[in-house]
Parts: C-alpha cells; sequence; structure tokens
C-alpha cells in the first residue's frame, strides 16, 4: 500500500479485519519491517487517541517517530499559491512538505476540514499536496472528508463484539456547542457501505451527508425508529453539509442526546463513539458508562488499525 486515505486504499475488508485480529495478537512480530526507518506525524489539529495510538503502533513495528504539531513551534504556513506572503506566515507549504519528506520515511497528516469553503475542503486540498510533493507514502489522520483510521478501528471493534452475523448499525447524529466536520461519520458511512451490516443513519433535517457518502445506507428522520432492533449506536455531531449551510450548526436539540430510555429501544446495543465525546450533549452518562458501552475498546482498536496500515506501507517500501 502506497497511501491510504480512504476504505479503497485497504482493499478486501475481511482480510483487513483478520490481518488485525493477527496483529493484535502478536503486535511485536514485524519489528524488521520498521528497523531504521521514521515515521513523521504532522498535526494541523488537536489530538489524544490518534496520536498515542499512531506512536504506538510504530513503535511496535521496531519505527522510529517525529511528531510536529504544526501550530506550536513551526513556522505559521501559507497553504494557497500566488499569495504576495506580506502577512503573518512565514512559510509556504510547498517547500514545508518535500522539506519535511526529506527527513522521514513515511508521513502521517492530520488536517481537518475548514468548513467555510465546501469545494475546499472536499478537493482534500492539504493531504493531497502532502501526496504530490512529499515523495513519500502519506496516510490520514484526518483529513477533510474521512477519518479511515478511526473507522477502520471502528469495523474491528464491531466484528470483535457481533453476536450476529449481520448486525444493525444505527449512526446517530447528536449536539454539540461547535461546529464538528463530517469527516468521522462520512468516513463511517463509507465503511459500513462496503460490508453486508443493516445500516441506518439518523439525524435531523439539514443534516444530510453528501450523497457519495450516503450510498446504499437507510436514512431515518425518526431517530426513535431507527433506533429500534439495533444491534450498535454510533453516536457522532457533525455540521450541515447541505448548501447555504455547509458547516454551520442547526440544531442543539437535546432531544437527540443518547440516553437510557433511546438505548432501551435497542437489541441490547453496544454503544460506540470515536472519542472524544461531550457528556449529557452526545450522550448521557449512564449509558457512556454502562456495560453495553465499547468506547475505550473501540479507542485500543486504534492501535491496531494504525498498526496494520503501517505495516502495509512498511511492506511496500
Ligand atoms: C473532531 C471531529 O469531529 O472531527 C475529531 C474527532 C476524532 N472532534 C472534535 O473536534 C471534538
Ligand atoms: N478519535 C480520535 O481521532 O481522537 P483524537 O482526535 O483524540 O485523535
Amino acid at each position: 500500500m502506497r497511501n491510504f486515505t480512504n476504505v479503497k486504499d485497504i482493499g478486501p475488508l475481511d482480510l483487513a479485519v483478520k490481518e488485525a485480529l493477527e496483529v493484535k495478537a502478536n503486535r511485536f512480530a514485524y519489528q524488521h519491517l520498521g528497523k531504521n526507518k521514521t515515521l513523521m506525524m504532522i498535526f494541523f489539529n488537536s489530538s489524544l487517541r490518534t496520536r498515542l495510538s499512531t506512536q504506538k503502533a510504530a513503535m511496535n513495528l521496531g519505527m522510529n517517530v517525529i511528531v510536529l504539531d504544526v501550530n506550536q513551534g513551526a513556522w505559521k504556513l501559507e497553504t494557497e499559491r500566488g499569495v504576495i506572503m506580506d502577512g503573518d506566515k512565514a512559510e509556504h507549504l510547498l517547500e514545508a512538505i518535500p522539506v519535511m519528506g526529506s527527513y522521514c520515511d513515511v508521513i502521517g497528516v492530520r488536517a481537518f476540514a475548514g468548513l467555510k469553503n465546501k469545494a475546499e475542503d472536499y478537493e482534500e486540498r492539504v493531504i493531497n499536496q502532502f501526496i504530490r510533493y512529499s515523495g513519500r507514502p502519506v496516510f490520514s489522520m484526518e483529513a477533510a472528508t474521512r477519518h479511515p483510521l478511526q473507522s477502520f478501528a471502528d469495523l474491528i471493534t464491531i466484528e470483535e463484539f457481533k453476536t450476529k452475523e449481520r448486525p444493525k448499525v444505527v449512526m446517530t447524529w447528536a449536539p454539540h456547542p461547535s461546529a464538528l466536520p463530517q469527516a468521522v461519520p462520512n468516513s463511517f458511512a463509507e465503511w459500513m457501505n462496503a460490508t453486508d451490516y443493516d445500516f441506518v443513519i439518523t439525524h435531523p433535517h439539514g443534516y444530510e451527508l453528501a450523497p457519495e457518502f450516503v450510498g446504499k445506507a437507510r436514512v431515518e428522520y425518526d431517530q426513535r425508529k431507527a433506533l429500534e432492533g439495533a444491534d450498535f449506536v454510533y453516536a457522532k455531531n457533525w455540521s450541515a453539509f447541505a448548501d447555504p449551510n455547509y458547516g454551520k450548526i442547526l440544531s442543539k436539540d437535546r432531544d437527540w442526546t443518547v440516553d437510557t430510555e433511546k438505548m432501551a429501544l435497542t437489541d441490547n446495543a453496544f454503544f460506540m463513539h470515536c472519542l472524544p465525546v461531550r457528556r449529557n450533549m452526545i450522550v448521557t452518562d449512564d449509558v457512556i458508562e454502562s456495560e453495553r458501552s465499547i468506547v475505550i475498546p473501540e479507542a485500543a482498536n486504534r492501535e491496531i488499525s494504525a498498526q496494520v496500515v503501517l505495516k502495509r506501507i512498511l511492506e511496500s517500501l
């Protein structure tokens, strides 16, 4: 594998999950792959899980790791071509990227959607420039439209916990105080649509995701109806995608918060969230602390999804 930005890059999902379970059972078996290889992780946005799990995955593989928080200590970067750089930005991304590439073998990039210009976000301008100009394999640590390492970890988690061949998986919108990207729900939908699960998306009117991500999923605007018989409840907030409200908050209605009464409509479903989560906005204390909450094993699987991706990239170097 050269680059990893979406579900297609990982190939058949049954093989990817099989490899993930092998790696999980024997995570130090591939140390030779990373010897004298350097991973550079570049963060344009905050992170707890991605930063720690990806570094751990790289260490499991015997790699060295360099982390750069672009907004803390590096020069402020210009990303647009043709700009007269007489403002506060001291360096252009077009020099910074090949320079960073010259110090490492593999690059991970986190660059969220700006939520101001839909076309720019959905073109994936930042990560695509890394792919084009770094000279290195590049993987997404959450880009503007997708968070594939998260979705892969979510898939591994569902495969570990499911008790039915074809579980009902419900992704529900839930309220949040600030505007969040569509990357996590887009990506989760993309990966769920690549399985044969019964996949349902529920959200208030106005929160429709891009059609290419909704794909064959069923959309149900009545959250309670959507949750009936669910085996997995995947909660997430996102901002509006549809024009003219791109990137806007249309509702903070806590009637959409996942609580015990909603979970009682399901078939004793497991509760999932990518984290970080706002308690009593997205989900009540009771639900996230319940024995059906699998948010911690879900986060732990981030180490595994990252390790499979890094392992495949190292095998192709
Ligand atoms: C981010 C998001 O919704 O994309 C990262 C989630 C992994 N969440 C927040 O900014 C709270
Ligand atoms: N789920 C996730 O990507 O978490 P971080 O934003 O903390 O990395």
